[in-house]
């Protein structure tokens, strides 16, 4: 197996989270089955190879079991963001005493930059980082400045309508991307494999590789099976729950 992450953050997700903001249309998450699926993500991850870290959940921020979009983990440092939704502004609070167990340089986007963990993509040492509702330019010139430092680059992606760059577009590594909607044609990602994700399983865009793993949501079989086409092994999981809340496989954690 290959071994390029080796850690991962999970935060369980709190019974506030039937009140997380969402725009899907699909009714309030079960919570008990949310803790269920949650369960079942963290034995994935340790499936992966990685050793999971898993904080408490947080009542009073509804989202925050989307831990993802509180910083990003590269190779040299963590970098703590500044969630551009108001209601999970307060999420980044405990966050850099957690990361400063692995890392000792931590980073962090300030006021009035905003950036969400979830409109950063990596590929190697390059970052993507989306323009969205929620990272503004101010927020990803940061980023990219901090990049800068530690010798990794980034650019920047504006986003139309998914709320996070990576709700429609994964790297799974080797050169493999999957894309959706607005990424198909898209002059920033022509030198890809691109895999076009069909619109009727447009949520299985957000797909996760981990140490050649690629996790992939419960009910989408067609994409499913181009990436076992990819040689990959994946490993399906159900995360209904989290989907109401547009959330997905990635949201739910933080990998290095
Ligand atoms: C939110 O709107 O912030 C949450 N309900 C969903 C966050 C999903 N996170 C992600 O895509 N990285």
């Amino acid at each position: 197996m290959k071994r390029y992450f080796k850690n991962a953050i999970v935060r369980r997700p709190c019974k506030q989270m039937v009140n997380g903001i969402t725009s899907s249309g699909l009714g309030k998450p079960d919570f008990k089955l949310a803790l269920v699926q949650h369960d079942r993500y963290i034995e994935m991850l340790e499936k992966c190879g990685l050793k999971v870290e898993i904080l408490e959940p947080l009542d009073d921020f509804p989202d925050s079991t989307f831990v993802e979009d509180v910083a990003v983990c590269t190779p040299h440092c963590a970098i703590i963001s500044n969630p551009g939704a108001a209601s999970r502004n307060g999420e980044t609070k405990q966050i850099s005493g957690i990361l400063k167990k692995y890392f000792s340089d931590i980073e962090q986007i300030i006021f009035p930059g905003t950036l969400d963990g979830g409109d950063v993509m990596m590929v190697g040492n390059h970052y993507y980082v989306g323009i969205s509702g929620r990272t503004n330019q101010e927020g990803a010139d940061q980023f990219i400045k901090i990049l800068n430092k530690y010798g990794m680059t980034g650019s920047k992606i504006e986003l139309y309508k998914v709320l996070h760059l990576k709700t429609g577009l994964s790297y799974i590594e080797n050169n493999n991307l999957l894309v959706s909607g607005e990424f198909i044609i898209h002059s920033d990602f022509e030198s890809y494999h691109k895999t076009i994700i069909d619109p009727s399983e447009f949520y299985a865009a957000n797909s996760l590789w981990i140490n050649d793993f690629v996790l992939v949501p419960k009910g989408y079989p067609n994409t499913e099976k181009r990436i076992k086409e990819k040689a990959y092994f994946v490993l399906e999981l159900d995360v209904s729950e989290f989907r109401k809340l547009d959330g997905g496989l990635s949201c739910l954690s933080l990998r290095f």
